[in-house]
């Protein structure tokens, strides 16, 4: 087995300097989820770890988890690809194709038997004796488990891999499911997100490959630095779902004034994912943000839980919001002036009126 070159090898190769080597170790501690006391344990194993070799399948899916992650901004996808990982083999991503292309699989599968990382996109289809998603010429189902069986660390990329995600959605027709269930009591850190944000895909892979270990997981193999919140917890427009101010409509006055869009089928208060934090195109916004509610796909199951535009059945200890609302206002009033967020609310709500003696007006003059 060739010896591979470390990310510091690889920056000095580059002719990159060693302050910009410290300053991407800074850079992938904070994207890793780890306190700033962690950096030289960071710098450490980027000295001295051989790049790790990466084998990336993909099954049943649509291709937005690779078109999510190539657009990771910290790192750049093509810098993470490029050298900070040994990617030997991607359906997508990789120049290669055909019988050559297959066989490199197999050579690389044999020669880091044990040591390779293995990246898992899409489900498992497995009616029709696993026709309905072929890999290589086999049904997906063979290629996972060949490549699963000498991986030293799994990662299941996307709700699809996760838990089967629109692909097993009913009726299911292809009998897809999630990938866990196929490769026995290998470790799999679950990413869901349909697709993953690109800066939590990229992470979850720069901590397998710098400490050769999965990063901390809840109880549903999830990294809990990245799910650790639900949308609901971090999201700007809460103090509107606590002040009992919602929209009922795309575009009431209460829509426009940026109010909760719990009414609209939000399954935010229900999703653990980092959109609110992290958000979506270097930070510049998420579904919530863009006025439509989550729709929870970073949820086992969600399309079966539509239509989206449903309201979730109840929340919680609030029951339902359409028998407490007009009283949850009046209540939480006193509770958000005293946090100093009246000002937002109170704004809003003048927003909100305004918007809407303007719909009237608009209406009059017609
Ligand atoms: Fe699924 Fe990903 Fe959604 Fe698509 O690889 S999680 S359908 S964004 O592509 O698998
Ligand atoms: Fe935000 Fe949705 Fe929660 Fe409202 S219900 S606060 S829009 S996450
Ligand atoms: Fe998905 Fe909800 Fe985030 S729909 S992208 S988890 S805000």
């Amino acid at each position: 087995m060739e010896k591979r070159e470390t990310m510091w090898e690889s920056y000095r190769r580059r002719g990159l300097s060693r302050r910009t080597f410290i300053k991407g170790c800074v850079a992938l501690t904070s994207l890793m989820g780890l306190s700033s006391g962690m950096v030289s344990k960071v710098v450490e194993a980027a000295e001295t770890k051989q790049l790790p070799v990466v084998i990336w399948i993909h099954g049943h899916e649509c291709t937005g988890c690779d078109e999510s992650f190539i657009r990771s901004a910290a790192p750049l996808a093509s810098d993470l690809i490029l050298n900070n990982v040994a990617l030997e083999y991607d359906h997508l991503l990789s120049a290669g194709s055909g019988e050559p292309f297959e066989e490199h699989l197999e050579k690389t599968i044999q020669a880091y038997n044990g040591k390779y990382i293995l990246a898992v996109e899409g489900a498992v289809a497995t009616k029709g004796s696993g026709i309905y998603c072929m890999s290589g010429g086999h049904p997906f189902l063979e290629t996972l488990q060949r490549a699963a069986k000498g991986a030293a660390a799994i990662i299941a990329y996307g709700t699809c891999a996760v838990s089967g995600g629109i692909q097993s959605a009913a009726p299911n027709p292809t009998g897809s499911a999630g990938i866990g269930h196929f490769i026995g009591a290998k470790d799999v850190v679950n990413v869901p997100g349909c697709p993953p944000i690109p800066e939590v895909m990229t992470g979850v892979v720069m901590h397998v490959a710098l400490f050769g270990k999965l990063p901390p997981l809840d109880s549903q193999g999830r990294p809990k630095q990245f799910y650790g919140n639900r949308i609901h917890d971090t999201c700007y427009r809460r103090p509107f779902f606590d002040a009992g101010l919602f929209a009922d409509s795309y575009d009431d006055a209460g829509s426009k004034a940026g109010w909760c869009l719990y009414k609209l089928g939000c399954r935010g208060p229900e999703t653990y994912n980092s959109c609110g934090n992290i958000r979506w195109f270097q930070g510049m916004s998420y579904p919530v943000q863009s006025g439509a509610p989550c729709i929870g796909c970073a949820n086992a199951n969600f399309w079966n839980q539509g239509p989206f535009s449903d309201r979730l059945p109840k929340y919680g200890p609030l029951g339902d919001i359409d028998k407490i609302g007009a009283g949850l206002a009046v209540a939480t009033t006193a509770g958000v002036a005293a946090h100093g967020v009246l000002s937002v609310y109170q704004r809003s709500r003048r927003d909100a009126e305004a918007a809407e003696s303007d719909e009237v007006k608009g209406g009059e003059d017609k």
